[in-house]
């Protein structure tokens, strides 16, 4: 297939003034009825609309049928040829038959438990009937459903509705890829907002019959993310009605449709049985993230695909900004930065790297990815930083004053910063432009009484782009005297050079530099320093970042010399005993610097210092480093899980949240003393899910969980999400040399429903996640991984090449691995019959 590109854009000849659908729904043989009134933009141009798997059966324009040899059909598209159209507006009609109960590749309109249901984005609505299918093309939406089912909903207002039928209309113009339907037997769980104008919305979550009482934290994040958008960005919602769907098969998290977003049921239902506190802030910023899509992505939408950052880089940074405003600024930071490292780090530094705004693609789907959404957002908080808030809320202002209603591009956002507040972003730009994770080196000197420092950024060759160039990077400093004053609060560097020095005059004495605070960049700090440093800036930098950034180098560092056969750092566990005096203070940051590197960290620290990592070695470490840990803090450890317990009734707020987590962190470490004899009464007593999924982590570690697993399937077997959780825990933490014959003894119960995304992702996901278990030198993870990618790719492309991304490391490893996992890629890449979507992913891992 021939890439698409970014410099080939052009508009579309023909602007599309309304559209009118008649669903005629029927699980094998759905009609679709599609009016479009056009109007010619080009004279001379053919029309050409894009549909993939529909069977024509009339085609009428201004109301005549459109004779054969006027129009030709393909398997991705109809053309008619400009002759015979008007040259001014005109009317055309089609009937196309579809078949949703086939669809498995959940794109389009499809059918999950009995439920219609519909995902659009990027190109699903070429799948329901012919049409314009690019996001530049908008136009007002009427919809007409026709079933028996219950309830029959669409995006926009409900017009009218009767036994069988039911009417909608959307009057903001959207493209297609905003489209949904869903027809079902379905309940609601309704509420009602009354916006800062005072227009009163109906709300609605509707979930399966049984469901029901799991809405109520969904209904509760939505209604504050309303409230919210408009306190922060005076954005006010601007529909009649509001609906969320939850839907059990869904390739992604959630779809921001007009009006009705669609949700995967995992990312609505929650109960504190069911959903962990993970969950339940999953749950939370999700509800928050689709809804803010409404101005960011519906209201302003992106003129091509290559320009989805637009909307998921902004509208990302505006759900971080939520939670931390809700919730824990510095967790949240410290969260997403972790979270960053650990997917779009990785991507960036492997053979997937792409440019936040991508130039070029063969699959958009491919491209819905760390880099795009979490270095996208990323991007704009650097120009937050930049600016400043006042400077970010005039941009932004003027962004939805210029931009309501239309298909804007990158340039279109870098010109309101540019004109609400002045500055050149010429050079800025190339965050969007260049792929890569920058390196900062820093160094520094000291005369008596000034201090400089020094920094020199590099970003290392990604594929396509062997050269590059000097970033602006802002780079927050503060300095603290040597008994832990700030002498020098935080100040904003702006680097722009490739190598720059910043002085600090008139300093009594040499400080200590605390840099990058609050990871004000997404860049990889390089600086030579002393453990007695880090301990420092772990026991008292004023940033809590750098303060929780400190104690990782500390540990990360000390596991990298333990995987070389160094004994535990003596000061690392010391300043793990400080942690644990601190933690009760502020549980959930305690959680956070009790957590330890995770062992794909490790790996890529090791990596980036020239050493291929062994992932059984990096395993062992790390579990000598937690018995450490343990053994030295037993009494403090223990004191903490007994003053953490939750007495009750539950709440899914951040401070009992917190106080969950630092319990489950000290539980975790108590495990290798007591051989999960607390986790095994835990798992048992457990009120929350919380609690329960980490005790049951903990008995697998011990090779002791048989008689937990079984009871843990029989409470919950009638639970499709909870035993979700089931599949995933077992793999995830599998000793490695059990971790595929695990997988592949879940893999062969009856209830792995493989088709389900979810459960898929759940047993694949947990062992991709399983470091030393994936990584096994036998290859058999590898090969059971390769061997279920083949079996999903012909039902679901999309999924499976997601999913591929678990091999995207390989070049970190030795070359006995190496050989290993590229010898899966190309048996992958030899499937007769490869979806696009694969074959995209498989030959870029292979480049
Ligand atoms: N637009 C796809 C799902 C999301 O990012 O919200
Ligand atoms: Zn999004």
């Amino acid at each position: 297939p021939q890439p698409k590109r970014l410099a080939d854009y052009t508009p579309y000849p023909f602007r599309v003034d309304q559209v009118a659908l008649t669903f005629r729904l029927a699980p094998c043989a759905t009609q679709v009825l599609a009016r479009l009134d056009l109007t010619p933009q080009s004279p001379g141009a053919d029309l050409r609309l894009d549909g993939e798997g529909l069977r024509l059966l009339a085609l009428r324009l201004d109301g005549h049928a459109l004779p054969p040899a006027d129009y030709t059909l393909t398997e991705t598209g109809l053309t008619i040829a400009a002759r015979a159209l008007p040259a001014a507006a005109f009317v055309l009609e089609s009937e196309v038959e579809i078949d949703p109960a086939a669809n498995t590749a959940l794109e389009g309109l499809y059918m999950s438990g009995g439920m219609f249901c519909t995902q659009c984005e990027a190109e699903g609505f070429r799948h329901i009937t012919f049409y314009p299918d690019r996001p530049d093309v908008m136009a007002p939406f009427r919809v007409r459903i026709e079933s028996d089912l219950p309830v029959l909903l669409s995006n926009g207002n409900p017009v009218a509705q009767g036994t069988g039928w039911a009417e909608w209309h959307d009057p903001w113009p959207k493209p297609a890829y905003l489209f949904a339907l869903v027809a079902g037997d379905l309940v609601a769980l309704r509420d009602r907002f009354t916006t800062a104008s005072g227009r009163s919305v109906d709300l609605a979550i509707w979930v399966r019959r049984g469901d029901e009482a799991r809405c109520g934290f969904a209904m509760e994040a939505l209604k504050r993310s309303m409230r919210w958008d408009e306190e922060a960005y005076g954005r006010e919602y601007d529909l009649d009605v509001f609906n969320i769907v939850a839907v059990d098969d869904f390739n992604m998290g959630a779809m921001e449709n007009k009006g009705l977003n669609i949700f995967n049921s995992k990312l609505v239902l929650a109960s504190p049985e069911t959903a962990t506190d993970a969950d339940y802030e999953r749950i939370e910023s999700v509800i928050a993230h689709e809804y803010f899509h409404n101005w960011t992505g519906n209201r302003i939408t992106c003129r091509d695909w290559f320009q989805l950052c637009l909307k998921e880089g902004l509208t990302v940074y505006r759900d971080q900004q939520f939670t931390s405003d809700i919730r824990s600024a510095a967790v949240k930071r410290i969260e997403d930065v972790l979270a960053l490292r650990a997917r779009q780090f990785r991507e960036d530094q492997g053979p997937l790297a792409h440019p936040v705004r991508p130039e070029s693609y063969i699959e958009i789907n491919n491209f819905y990815t760390a880099t795009v959404y979490e270095k996208g957002a990323e991007v704009v908080g650097m120009l937050r930083r930049l600016v400043g808030d006042d400077g970010y809320r005039r941009a932004l202002d003027l962004y939805f004053d210029r931009h309501d209603g239309q298909a804007a591009t990158i340039e279109d956002w870098l010109t309101v910063f540019e004109h609400a507040t002045g500055r050149d972003l010429t050079q800025f730009k190339r965050w969007y432009s260049e792929a890569g994770t920058p390196r900062l080196r820093v160094t520094e000197d000291w005369d008596g009484s000034r201090y400089t420092l020094t920094f020199t950024q590099e970003t290392p060759p990604t594929p396509g782009q062997p050269v590059k160039t000097p970033r602006v990077i802002p780079i927050a400093v503060g300095l603290l005297g040597q008994n832990g004053d700030e002498v020098v609060p935080t100040r904003l560097l702006e680097m722009t050079e490739a190598s720059q020095s910043f002085a600090f005059e008139g300093l009594a004495a040499r400080p200590v530099p605390s840099i990058l605070r609050g990871f004000s960049a997404p860049v990889v700090l390089e600086r030579e320093t002393t453990q007695a440093e880090r301990a420092f800036l772990f026991a008292h930098d004023t940033d809590p970042f750098n303060r929780w950034e400190a104690g990782r180098s500390l540990a990360r560092s000390a596991l990298m010399a333990m995987v070389g056969g160094a004994a535990p750092d003596p000061d690392l566990i010391a300043a793990y005993g400080r942690v644990l005096a601190d933690a009760p203070a502020d549980p959930a940051f305690g959680a956070l610097c009790l957590r330890l590197p995770s062992e794909d960290e490790i790996a890529t620290a090791l990596h980036a210092a020239g050493t291929p990592p062994d992932p059984a070695e990096i395993h062992g470490a790390r579990a000598r480093l937690t018995h450490a840990i343990a053994t030295a803090h037993e009494g403090a450890l223990q004191a903490v899980f007994a003053a953490m317990a939750d007495p009750g009734p539950f709440s899914p707020d951040a401070a009992p949240a917190g106080r969950r987590a630092l319990r489950m962190a000290c539980l975790g470490l108590l495990n290798r003393l007591d051989n999960g004899a607390r986790a095994e009464r835990l798992c048992d007593a457990a009120t929350t899910m919380t609690e329960r999924l980490a005790a049951l982590a903990c008995l697998i570690e011990m090779n002791r969980a048989a008689g937990a697993l079984a009871r843990f399937r029989d409470g919950f077997a009638h639970d499709r999400l909870v035993m979700d959780k089931w599949f995933m825990v077992q793999v995830l933490h599998a000793a490695p040399d059990l971790a595929a014959e695990t997988a592949a003894h879940l893999a062969a119960l009856p209830d792995f429903d493989w088709k389900n995304p979810n459960r898929f992702r759940a047993l694949m996901g947990g062992l991709a996640a399983n470091h030393a278990g994936f990584h096994h030198a036998s290859g058999a993870g590898y090969r059971f991984y390769a061997d279920w990618l083949i079996r999903l790719d012909p039902i679901n492309p999309q999924t499976t090449a997601r999913m591929s991304t678990a091999f995207e490391t390989w070049p970190r490893y030795d070359a006995h691995r190496q050989a290993l996992m590229r010898a899966e890629l190309g048996r992958i890449s030899a499937q007769p019959g490869l979806s696009r979507d694969t074959g995209e992913m498989v030959a870029r891992l292979l480049a």
